[in-house]
């Protein structure tokens, strides 16, 4: 291959990145992810670098940010707004602290350690205390006068509170728009044929350009101050970040309730750490943290290189969110029947796995995102979620594309599918004839929150499904050690353990065995409820609609699902064959009214070190007491072991009973008298 002009290749890039700009910035509709723009601007940065006489006033690379738009007047910041440097990884992170340790003289430095939440930079200015003035970052020279936008968001003060309110402060925050609003957002523009946005980022910023205020004022954002900007008049001093933190705070900001102050880089590694494994239940999006030299005079002596502090860094998270094509379209068949499209992949590394598949759920949104195989998507992984294609970047559509055929019949055993009114979901209707629906029951059926069959994966699964030695899932209990060694990847050992796992399993509780059935819409919770209050198996073979309601959670639908499976033959034989290979349960010993925690609901976050949480979890519900995932003001008690983070926070500032695991084992010894 010929060696690319450098100056051909920084036009290249320069023009990328223009033209992805004003596609980001002014449509809210980006064409790229946010990961590949980083990397396009940092080959750039990096190219003009080597060869500085290529370096020119307009690149992007000497602005980071976007053009004011018509409509609103242009505001310049009385201090610049600066941008931060980026840490990719941990190397990146030491490297920043030698730097500034070498500059400071060596001794260990304090670090503001704090969430990078992933909004919109804005300026917000109070004269003698009133909101006057808030402003885009912009290039962080000049910014968009949004002061109308942003007096609609509740979090930010119209007036400042508190003392010693100086004639003129300027503070700098991030505007945001948490998960559970823009879940909302989108569930309702889907539902009113509206567009959603790809994510919460997006909202904010298209929420926040509306000529409209009115429109802002719908949009549930929120505010979260980082920084000082220019500040006048004020008595007495601010030494520190973290002190003039805690100063806004008194007059009435919001700021990060997650921040910390930490000695040295192996504190700001721990706190990384910490974040990274509260990240997804903080309930806003963050792409990293920032990290901070806390006091004012050694920030003072650090300074800044054009257009970022030496003093702050924001290491970033792997990213949540990246380009890949679609290579096919497949149609998977749930033990439920029901229909899934799933593209494939061409593979992609997003937020720390590679993704192959994403789901597209149903017809409907094959049809509001108007994908076709061959497009280019965006892929969204967020935590554990499974990943969802975010959008179509309609631009890189190549003429071949082509449109995604749903099946007229079941792709599994070709029985037609059908659509109940209000659904957006079409299903096999052929039920345990399917078998697809019997694979799925079966796995299901295995799975750990089910009957607990350790070893008992897909792959042995399909081999025992495709050589006809399993059915149902009865039929697990019917075969031989041999059988079980004769599979591919099985040797004897394995076969041993996987047959003593089967046997192990036929000791199960009532609950477990309801939700293994696999019934729909019965999920754990549902299974448990009906344990309860059936207290036998039996019972449900007959019970009416009425009393199939008299259990929460259970309404007209659920006992519907729950009637129709009970009177199916093939089932209703499945659940003897299991029953008469000895599968069992122990029957319920106490009445629920007089179980010790009746009526209390009880929240266990943190690890425990004697049992598991789910074990924990698991007891609680038989000494009675109901087991919720979040704290609020009805939880009863908490069972917080070490690396417990925001729910012991709420349930401290609800002030809730909170106990650790080993007052949690002494109580338990006596509700067992
Ligand atoms: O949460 C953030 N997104 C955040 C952004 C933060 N917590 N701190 C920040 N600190 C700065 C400096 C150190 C330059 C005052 C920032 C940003 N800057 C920033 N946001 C967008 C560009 C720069």
């Amino acid at each position: 291959m010929s060696e690319v002009d450098p100056y051909d290749e920084v036009m290249r890039l320069r023009d990328l990145l223009r033209s992805w700009g004003v596609e980001y910035y002014r449509n809210d509709a980006p064409t790229v992810s946010d990961s590949e723009y980083d990397r396009t601007l940092l080959a750039l940065r990096e190219l003009e670098q080597k060869f500085p006489h290529l370096v020119s006033a307009d690149s992007p690379t000497q602005r980071v940010g976007a053009a004011p738009l018509e409509g609103f007047e242009t505001v310049v910041h009385r201090l610049p707004m600066l941008s931060l440097d980026n840490a990719f990884n941990a190397d990146d992170l030491l490297d920043f602290d030698r730097r500034v340790r070498e500059r400071l003289d060596g001794a260990q430095v304090r670090y503001a350690c704090e969430p990078k939440l992933d909004g919109i930079a804005v300026s917000i200015v109070w004269q003698e205390g009133e909101l006057t003035l808030a402003a885009t970052r912009g290039d962080g020279r000049t910014g968009e006068n949004i002061t109308q936008n942003v007096r609609t968001i509740d979090s930010v003060p119209l007036r400042l509170s508190g003392e010693n309110i100086p004639r003129y402060l300027e503070a700098r925050g991030e505007i945001f728009m948490p998960r559970a609003g823009f879940e909302a957002f989108n569930a309702r523009a889907r539902r009113d044929g509206g567009k959603p946005f790809v994510n919460p980022r997006n909202a904010a910023a298209g929420s926040l350009r509306q000529l409209d205020s009115s429109i802002t004022r719908r949009r549930p954002l929120s505010f979260c101050a980082y920084g000082l900007g220019y500040v006048e008049g004020m008595s007495g001093a601010l030494l520190s970040h973290t002190e003039a933190m805690a100063q806004l705070n008194q007059w009435g900001l919001p700021i990060s309730e997650h921040s910390r102050s930490v000695p040295g880089i192996d504190g700001c590694e721990r706190y990384y750490e910490d974040l990274s494994q509260v990240r997804e239940g903080l309930g806003f999006d963050i792409d990293g943290i920032v990290f901070k030299v806390d006091t004012f005079a050694e920030q003072e002596r650090l300074g800044f290189v054009s257009r970022a502090p030496r003093w702050a860094i924001a290491r970033k998270f792997p990213a949540q969110e990246e380009m890949t094509v679609v290579l096919g379209v497949e149609f998977q068949v749930g033990r439920t029947g029901a229909v899934t499209p799933v593209a494939r992949l061409d593979p992609v590394f997003v937020g720390g796995v590679t993704v192959s598949n994403a789901t597209l759920h149903n017809a409907d949104e094959i049809a509001r995102l108007g994908i076709k195989v061959g497009d280019t998507v965006i892929v969204r992984r967020a935590g554990d979620v499974i990943p969802q294609v975010a959008g179509v970047v309609v631009d890189r559509r190549l003429p071949q594309a082509e449109d995604v055929a749903f099946p007229d019949s079941c792709p599994a055993c070709d029985s037609v599918l059908v659509r109940e009114p209000g659904e957006a979901v079409w299903r096999c209707d052929a039920g345990s004839a399917c078998p697809a629906q019997r694979r799925a029951a079966i796995e299901h059926f295995v799975s750990r929150r089910a009957m607990d069959i350790d070893g008992c994966g897909e792959k042995i699964i399909d081999q025992l499904v495709d050589l006809d030695l399993i059915k149902t899932a009865s039929d697990l209990y019917e075969l031989s050690q041999d059988t079980l060694a004769g599979l591919e990847r099985m040797g004897t050992k394995s076969a041993k353990n996987l047959q003593a796992a089967i046997e192990d399993s036929k000791n199960t509780t009532l609950s477990r065995f309801i939700y293994a059935l696999g019934i729909r819409e019965v999920g754990e919770t549902t299974a448990r409820q009906l344990a309860e209050y059936f207290g036998a198996l039996a019972p449900l073979f007959t019970a009416t609609d009425e009393q199939l309601q008299e259990v929460e959670d259970v309404g007209p639908i659920v006992a519907g699902h729950l009637q129709r499976f009970f009177a199916d033959p093939g089932r209703q034989e499945m659940i003897n064959s299991l029953i008469s290979h000895g599968v069992y349960w122990p029957a319920p010993e106490v009445q629920i009214g007089d179980l010790p925690l009746s009526g209390q609901t009880w929240v266990v976050t943190g690890k425990l070190e004697q049992m598991s949480r789910d074990q924990a979890e698991e007891r609680l519900r038989v000494f009675g007491a109901k087991v919720s995932s979040s704290v609020s003001g009805k939880t009863s008690c908490v069972v917080a072991g070490p690396g417990a983070g925001s729910k012991l926070k709420k349930a401290h500032s609800l002030e809730v009973s909170v106990i650790d695991e080993a007052e949690f084992i002494i109580q338990m010894e006596g509700w067992q008298e």
